[in-house]
């Protein structure tokens, strides 16, 4: 029967980079005639998650929110990491354990459990016993699940630099060493533990879900669809989510639309990177030197709540003088979205968040990628592999390494000025355009008939 409407809930973890593609796929699910309950974790880290959240709810009032009251954070966790984000993730783990009342409460009967990644082994230990078929939402790109799918196999191996300079992904190619996260090559780290463990409790799950486009990633899907990278895994969908109303924002619009056609350059790191002062300063040095206009979304703390410091105070009189001259800086949430679509917008630079990489494929605009934390590098790759943008340079880790003013000035330019790349993000983004959106997407299609069957 065609018409059901299979009742699908969602659980994602914390931070705008795991919440925007959850509140996505809900958008998406709804206009296919699902019916949706939404977990959210109380209390939420940062006020644009809060806004999203309740932007979501007034666009779709069919659905059903759960809020989750999380246990407070265990000391000895917290002396585990100091990333907000991460800890609530922990926190949302030991506390899964008080769902299942909140899922049996549920009418009708879920026909399926969607978990993000973060969370995925708690969550099974629930919905298996309840009999909930169990769906992971992997929230980066294919490539970082080709070495989450594989790392069970090599992680021992990989602690040692003088054994493995690069990961050999059968079906997928080499990854180098310097791209791998940093703290998977710390084999006893609480982050490398957990996954090499969720790693190995995938084959429990009914589904493994994939925000991507086969524009972006189109070797690796097959060889993932096909079972080379590693055997045994449940079938993958990948689903092109795209943005939507519910998202918009403050977007600069007024000032944007006094610039020349693709000559403004837009710089984001995402909502949970602060880079150091001193690399902000040379940033905004950077930027002025490319001669290009720009919109700098900068960030001065990891949780937005606790960003008070103003402009002046983080980039200096002087260059503020300068910055503000040249561009737009802004510390408050901008639609980043309907940024990039404005056609004075020519560039972006990014650090490569999964989700910010989708968006530029979205829009056509080229990536100078400045990869600084865990999945980025690899989604970097997957940017210059694409043709999307490249790579800006052997620019080490976030904090390790201080990038000059001069460089970042160079890169920038290079990135404006190169007609090819400009091309090539056009025809990214008409490519998926023709495959993407709603009804056309063969991943949810085939997603939601397996949930109506
Ligand atoms: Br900051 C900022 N406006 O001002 P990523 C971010 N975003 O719309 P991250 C805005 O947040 P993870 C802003 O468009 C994207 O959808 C942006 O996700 C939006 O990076 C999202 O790009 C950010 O994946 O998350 O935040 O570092 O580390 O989980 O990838």
């Amino acid at each position: 029967n065609d018409l059901r409407s299979p009742h699908v809930a969602l659980l994602p973890s914390s931070g705008a980079g795991h919440i925007t593609p959850f509140l996505r796929l809900a958008a998406s699910l709804l206009s296919q005639n699902c019916r949706v309950t939404l977990i959210t974790s109380h209390p939420i880290v940062t006020q644009a998650e809060s806004n999203l959240i309740s932007s979501f709810l007034s666009s779709f009032p069919q659905v059903t929110e759960k809020q989750f009251h999380i246990l407070p954070l265990d000391p000895a966790s917290a002396a585990s990491s100091k990333d907000p984000f991460f800890l609530q993730w922990e926190s949302i783990r030991r506390s899964l354990h008080l769902l299942s009342s909140i899922l049996s409460s549920l009418s009708p009967p879920l026909d399926a459990m969607v978990s993000d990644i973060t969370l995925i082994s708690s969550t099974i230990t629930i919905t298996k016993p309840m009999k909930i078929p169990n769906y992971v939402f992997f929230t980066s790109s294919a490539k970082m699940f080709s070495l989450f799918s594989y790392y069970s196999v090599v992680s021992e191996s990989l602690a040692d630099s003088t054994k493995i300079s690069e990961i050999k992904i059968p079906g997928i190619g080499a990854i180098p060493r310097s791209s791998i996260p940093p703290l998977l090559l710390v084999p006893e780290s609480l982050f490398a533990t957990m996954f090499k463990s969720d790693s190995d409790n995938l084959r429990q799950f009914d589904g493994i879900i994939i925000n991507t486009f086969d524009q972006l990633e189109s070797k690796t899907l097959k060889a993932l669809k096909a079972g080379e990278v590693a055997g045994g895994l449940p079938p993958l969908f990948n689903v092109g989510l795209i943005p939507n109303d519910f998202e918009r924002a403050e977007a600069v619009s007024k000032w944007l639309d006094a610039q020349l056609a693709k000559s403004v350059v837009y710089v984001s790191f995402g909502s949970r990177t602060a880079l150091s002062r001193e690399q902000i300063r040379e940033l905004g040095e950077g930027l002025v030197k490319s001669g290009y206009p720009f919109v700098w979304v900068m960030k001065d703390k990891a949780v937005d709540k606790e960003d008070g410091e103003k402009l002046e105070g983080v980039l200096g009189a002087e260059m503020m003088g300068e910055v503000k001259e040249k561009g737009i800086v802004v510390k408050e949430w901008v639609d980043q979205v309907e940024v990039l679509r404005h056609n004075s917008v020519g560039g972006f630079v990014s650090h490569c968040g999964w989700n910010s990489v989708v968006e530029a494929a979205w829009v056509g605009v080229p990536v100078l990628a400045w990869p600084l934390h865990g999945d980025q590098r690899i989604n970097g790759e997957v940017v210059q592999g694409s043709g999307l943008g490249f790579m800006g340079g052997n620019w080490g880790w976030s904090g390790q390494v201080l990038v000059k003013g001069e460089e970042i000035g160079r890169r920038i330019k290079e990135m404006m000025e190169d007609e090819g790349l400009r091309l090539r993000a056009g025809e990214i983004r008409d490519e998926v355009r023709k495959v993407v959106g709603g009804t056309g997407d063969d991943g949810l299609k085939q997603l939601i008939q397996k949930w109506r069957a």
